[in-house]
């Protein structure tokens, strides 16, 4: 009898979810940028849901795009004594001193898609990341191989500062250098915004002659190429076709513009960073000491050509 009772009890604390070896069940705390666009919050809700499966207790954080938001959230995780913390970092500079005391407390970070610029990688386990500068090659190349290498591009850049505005301009620019008739001849940022990609559009439709002078725009991610694509609309121009537009992220909203010809190609980051970042703190309590310090997701280039079943397959 005694031994079925111990039986179930085992169970039943197995059943409860993701936990050390002490079987003590985790809580982690995840400060997120904000909810800027369709892919943060695809982020966001794909995180949740990986703890949910895992039987993690995860304090969310939402800092509405404010470092100092981030800050305090990862203040107030270290204050209820965490078991782990997951940042995703919304520019790369001003980390060191909340990691340190993270580090203090005996508190394991990990860093998920944007990076931050540290002179100490003991501060964090790992990051979980997708390689940017690839991501700003994919868009480029695709886009020489469109245009022979003659286009006259207009910029919409990403968060000034963040690693995925900074890193894909790197990539993009790497390969464009090939291209002696290719040029980018307005850059701005646009925030990362639907909104402010759209205003930003329409300043260089208006300086550019209405659009007749631009072949192509190069948006750092999916919501500002579908702003560029309602303001390229309003100048009576047809996007997609008289203006191309290439950009990242592979967001849902990105399959249906594209399906509708108004953009041309766009390049997946997968939002899918909970796991990984989970097994990493999982690890690293149940005594793992020598984990990499970089785990790379990667994703394709989608065009035209797969967008309705696309858009189909990522709504249904
Ligand atoms: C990139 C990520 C970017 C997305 C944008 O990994 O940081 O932030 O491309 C989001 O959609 O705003």
């Amino acid at each position: 009898m005694k031994i079925l009772i111990t039986l179930a009890l085992a169970l039943l604390l197995i059943s409860c979810g993701e936990k050390t070896e002490e079987n003590k069940r985790l809580t982690i705390g995840f400060s997120q940028v904000g909810s800027e666009s369709g892919w943060r919050t695809s982020f966001s809700e794909s995180v949740k849901a990986e703890a949910e499966k895992r039987g993690i207790e995860l304090k969310f954080s939402d800092a509405q795009q404010k470092q100092e938001n981030q800050i305090k959230a990862i203040r107030s995780f270290i204050a209820q004594g965490v078991d782990g913390i997951v940042v995703a970092p919304v520019v790369e500079t001003g980390w060191k001193p909340v990691l340190q005391e993270a580090k203090r407390a005996g508190i394991p970070v990990v860093i998920v898609d944007r990076n931050m610029a540290l002179d100490d990688d003991s501060l964090y386990l790992t990051r979980i990341a997708s390689d940017f500068v690839e991501e700003g090659r994919k868009a480029a190349r695709w886009l020489m191989e469109t245009t022979a290498g003659q286009c006259d591009i207009v910029e919409l850049q990403g968060t000034v500062g963040a690693t995925a505005a900074i890193d894909r301009m790197q990539g993009f620019n790497e390969v464009i250098t090939g291209y002696p008739e290719a040029n980018i001849i307005r850059s701005q940022t646009g925030e990362f915004t639907r909104s402010k990609g759209k205003e930003v559009m329409e300043s260089f439709l208006k300086a550019e002659n209405g659009g007749k002078g631009i072949c192509a725009v190069w948006a750092h991610n999916d919501e500002m190429a579908i702003g560029a694509v309602l303001a390229i609309k309003e100048a009576g121009l047809d996007p997609g076709d008289d203006i191309l537009i290439v950009s990242v992220d592979a967001v849902p909203d990105i399959f249906k513009a594209m399906a509708d010809g108004d953009t041309n190609a766009t390049v997946e980051l997968s939002p899918h960073m909970g796991g990984p970042a989970f097994d990493a703190i999982t690890a690293y309590l149940n005594g793992q000491q020598d984990g990499p310090k970089l785990v790379t997701i990667n994703g394709g280039l989608y065009t035209q050509e797969t967008a309705a079943e696309e858009y189909r397959k990522r709504t249904q």
